[in-house]
């Protein structure tokens, strides 16, 4: 347990961060907690393969890649222990092996849509767009990047690191100047940590004005959203959470101590309507946002919304 426990703080933490990495990470948690469990009864393994899982899905509330990854890794059909184990370590490692494949069928399908000249403004650090952005560098396109800094944990530096490793002209903004710089924009790319059964997109705080403003420009705007980022619990009904995360990211509490009537807040992701969504990028195919439906329906199963 103890190694999953890791994984789960440094999930918690952000050490571990982006849907996707999470959910990984999450996978190759369970792979390796059930490696090793020792368990005298089929009811004993699966009472502590549900706590476990439970550790790691209450780490993070948004990013819905991490309760699809987990119970997709966690479900099995056998009444033995040593076979729940095997089923549950190939689950695990299918659903890694996939995220791999969706990763770089994003970047295959999402490059179709990137054209030479192009300037792509994107926004917090997703893998997904990320992999879109630089297959299409890769393919010889002569792009630009304008990235967002993504206050208050600044996930616009990793994405400067990321692409000047591949020598793509990038330009970092403070989040306030997205407006400001749309009119030099072709197209926004961004990822996802959740797409909700009518399309809406979860996505770090400040997506959503990321859209307002491109829709104004009328600019493109495309998702990179792998096929487990949407959220079956959303067809009962079920509204994704937004992370409340601690205020200690905004501000420092020395600034606030003789300042009583002040209060900070930091949600961690916004909701974007699919009426600003012009594509979502999956590893399936190229979908409008109308399309959630169908995705979730085939790719991920009725069964997985009754989860808690
Ligand atoms: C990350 C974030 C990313 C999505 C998609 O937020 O909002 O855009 O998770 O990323 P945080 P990816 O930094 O709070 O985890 O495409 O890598 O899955």
């Amino acid at each position: 347990m103890n190694q999953l426990q890791d994984t789960a703080e440094k999930i918690r933490t952000m050490e571990i961060r982006g849907a996707g990495r999470i959910a990984s990470a999450a996978a190759t948690a369970i792979h390796d907690y059930v490696k090793n469990l020792d368990a005298e009864t089929i009811q004993e393994f699966d009472d502590k393969v549900q706590k476990a899982a439970k550790i790691l899905v209450n780490t993070r509330p948004t990013a819905v890649s991490l309760p699809n990854a987990v119970w997709m890794s966690v479900k099995h059909s056998k009444t033995n222990v040593d076979d729940a184990r095997e089923e549950i370590i190939n689950n695990a490692n299918r659903f890694i092996k996939q995220a791999d494949y969706a990763l770089e069928n994003i970047g295959k399908i999402g490059s179709k849509r990137i054209q030479d000249g192009d300037v792509i403004m994107t926004h917090c650090n997703s893998h997904a767009a990320l992999s879109a952005i630089t297959t299409a560098f890769e393919q010889g396109k002569n792009i630009s990047v304008i990235t967002t800094e993504s206050r208050p944990r600044k996930q616009g530096l990793l994405n400067i690191k990321h692409l000047n490793d591949y020598n793509i002209p990038t330009t970092y903004i403070v989040d306030s100047a997205v407006r400001s710089c749309m009119k030099n924009v072709d197209k926004v790319i961004v990822g996802a940590d959740a797409i909700s059964v009518n399309g809406a997109l979860i996505n770090k705080i400040g997506t959503s004005q990321l859209a307002l403003a491109a829709h104004e420009s009328r600019v493109n705007l495309l998702v990179a959203a792998e096929t487990y980022k949407f959220s079956p619990s959303t067809i009962q009904g079920e509204m994704i959470e937004i992370e409340d995360r601690p205020t200690d990211e905004v501000i420092n509490p020395d600034e606030l101590r003789d300042l009583p009537y002040v209060e900070v807040k930091n949600p961690a992701f916004d909701v974007t309507p699919a009426e600003y969504i012009d594509l979502i990028i999956t590893d399936a195919g190229v979908i409008p946002p109308s399309m959630a439906y169908f995705i979730i329906k085939e790719y991920l199963g009725w069964e997985l919304g009754d989860i808690d």
